[in-house]
């Protein structure tokens, strides 16, 4: 037939291999079966690709709390070679036995090989158009330190921050601690690359900060201390398409996030299993004026990173001030994820938005760009 074949990644050796699954779940239910053939890839918590059947992806859920899992593959193994004879091939029991070629990859993988630009270069080296941004973009988009780095050359408004590798916390901690101690408390202390929240303690007193650096480190040697908000809203926009389409991007409704967690901020289990959906407001209530000046700094975000296909940008607003927070380039994307929630309040329903984002995909020219 003429649908496009699109070959839909999930899983992976990361701490959120569960919500993985499931937002493959969310996305195979959502893909126009009549334009797309979807071709099940599932990557273990071991880093063993195998075939999955689409009837084991549609059944994922949670269940008594626990998150669903790609099994470890007995002797499968998944080749995908690109353009010229694009193909995935499953190996079983030693040969291939099912080969399908393929169109686009739409990989729903997160942190360390996936999300921080790894697998977008596998991509890239086997000529398989994928949804989503580059190696560039990817790679930025997981390091907090070269994010802020982009957005300061780009001229968006970054809140005061410190970087430390785990190189100058040990050759030269104390200018480290003085200069962390010139930042204004509460603190946030974080993994330099991680997607999700988990590393991150606020600090209120210089006393606490070693134990939190510590903290940090166990899941990257390079942290970031950022200055905390006081009062500040946190407000959020999805921005979606090409800079190179004639167009250009597109920006959503402005949404906000109201329920914090005890401890102060918009925790993991609050981002993804926060099922009533109070965390979010959208559109958010703030005037038309400060709408319009997110949606172009998150526009211009896009641009910063060298985006493309998707972003979610997060500013807090502090009175009459706004600073980016960062971009997403691999934002929460189940039905009840911010980003498409903040397009279906905007009259987009999640299967065009996927729909979409797999257009943006194969309208790509595969190599430099
Ligand atoms: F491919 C896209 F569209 F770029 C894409 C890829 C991944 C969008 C959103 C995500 N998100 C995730 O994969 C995740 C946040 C569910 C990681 Cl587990």
């Amino acid at each position: 037939s003429s649908r496009k074949r699109v070959a839909l990644i999930f899983g992976g050796q990361s701490s959120e291999h569960g919500i993985s699954c499931l937002t493959a779940s969310s996305v195979l239910k959502a893909i126009d079966k009549e334009r797309f053939e979807v071709v099940g890839v599932g990557i273990s918590a071991t880093g063993r690709w195998s075939q999955v059947p689409l009837e084991v992806i549609a059944d994922y859920q949670i269940v008594d709390g626990v998150a669903p899992q790609v099994a470890e593959p007995d002797r499968e193994a998944v080749w995908m070679v690109g353009e010229n004879g694009c193909e995935v091939a499953t190996r079983d029991g030693g040969s291939l036995v099912d080969i399908h070629g393929v169109d686009v990859a739409f990989a729903l993988l997160h942190g360390p090989y996936g999300e921080d630009g790894t697998i977008q270069g596998l991509f890239e080296m086997m000529g398989i158009r994928y949804v989503g941004s580059g190696v560039t973009a990817s790679a930025i988009g997981m390091d907090k330190h070269f994010m802020k780095v982009a957005f300061e050359a780009a001229g968006l408004p970054v809140y005061p921050y410190v970087v430390a590798t785990a190189l100058r916390l040990e050759q030269d901690r104390a200018h480290v601690i003085d200069e962390i101690n010139k930042l204004s408390y509460p603190l946030f202390v974080k993994p330099a690359r991680g997607g999700s929240s988990i590393g991150i303690s606020r600090v209120t007193d210089p006393s606490q900060l070693d134990a939190a650096i510590a903290e940090a480190q166990r899941f990257d040697p390079k942290i970031v201390v950022e200055q905390g908000f006081i009062g500040a809203r946190e407000l959020e926009c999805a921005v979606l398409g090409n800079p190179a389409a004639p167009l250009g991007c597109d920006a959503s409704v402005i949404g906000e996030i109201r329920v914090q967690a005890a401890d102060g901020f918009y925790d993991y289990e609050a981002k993804y299993f926060d099922e009533d959906g109070a965390a979010l407001d959208a559109p958010a209530d703030i005037p038309e004026e400060l709408s319009e000046r997110l949606r172009r700094l998150a526009k211009q975000s896009f641009v910063a990173v060298d985006a493309e296909g998707l972003v979610r940008s997060d500013f807090f607003v502090l009175g009459d001030e706004i600073y980016i927070n960062e971009v997403n380039t691999m934002p929460g994307f189940t039905q009840i994820s911010m980003f498409p929630t903040l397009w279906q309040v905007g009259g987009m329903s999640y299967p065009d938005l996927v729909g979409r984002l797999i257009d943006l995909a194969l309208e790509r020219p595969v190599g430099l760009r």
